[in-house]
């Protein structure tokens, strides 16, 4: 049987690829594992059986035999580790690209979703223009010391790994703030996640649930 991911049944960015179930599709699309997807409404995600599933009642969700995993770092980070593709061999560089999967999550994602609070959940607060510039700064710092890591490679560390994907997905988001293209090596670096064949034929499994053309990976 294949893995079971959870997904939005109507995706709020409208299969822009940003919810996360994209980072898993991702993932089992570069290692060429078929998958089925359960989508889910907002509602149906704060019922006990999708929270038995996922405590925090969201997506993406992973279920595969009797395990049963939420979040989509240890999904990606499971998907890695069972597979061949997405973490080098070596046990050295395999820890780096893990330490730059958490750095994706932990240290590159969280400014950057404090831009999506700041804007959509406070921008009615008398205090968020003088928020915002703030909030974009802290991203542009981490943007830069990303940038000078990157240097001119195409990878953070050799060859694409479990911690390009996440750091690619991350940044995506940034896209429509205009802030990515800022740092004209990250927005190639980023172009260059979504040119791999696998990168595309994820996005395509979701976009096509919006567009109702196709349910599953
Ligand atoms: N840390 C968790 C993980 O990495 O898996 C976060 C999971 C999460 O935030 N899930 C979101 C969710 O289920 C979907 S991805 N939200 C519903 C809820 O909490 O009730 C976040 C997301 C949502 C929408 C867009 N968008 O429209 O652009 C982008 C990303």
């Amino acid at each position: 049987m294949p893995p079971t991911i959870t997904a939005f049944e109507s995706s709020p960015d409208r299969g822009q690829g940003l919810a996360r179930d994209m980072r898993v599709r991702w993932a089992l699309e570069e290692v060429g594992q078929p998958y089925e997807v359960r989508l889910v409404s907002f509602s149906a995600m704060k019922e006990p059986a999708h929270r038995a599933l996922h405590p925090f009642g969201q997506i993406p969700t992973y279920e595969e035999g009797d395990l049963a995993l939420f979040e989509s770092g240890a999904i990606v980070f499971h998907v890695a580790q069972r597979h061949a593709g997405l973490l080098p061999e070596d046990a050295h560089a395999r820890a780096r690209a893990i330490a730059w999967m958490f750095a994706a999550l932990n240290t590159v994602e969280a400014p950057i979703l404090d831009l999506q609070t700041a804007k959509f959940l406070e921008g009615d607060k008398p205090w968020s223009a003088e928020r915002l510039p703030l909030v974009k700064d802290r991203i542009r710092k981490r943007l830069g010391e990303l940038s000078d890591r990157l240097g001119d490679a195409d990878w953070l560390d050799g060859a694409f790994s479990a911690g390009d994907l996440m750091m690619v997905h991350a940044l995506l988001r940034l896209r429509p703030s205009g802030l990515l293209d800022e740092y004209p090596s990250l927005a190639a670096y980023v172009a260059r996640g979504e040119a791999r064949p696998a990168f595309k034929r994820a996005f395509a499994a979701q976009l096509a649930v919006f567009t109702g053309k196709l349910a599953t990976g």
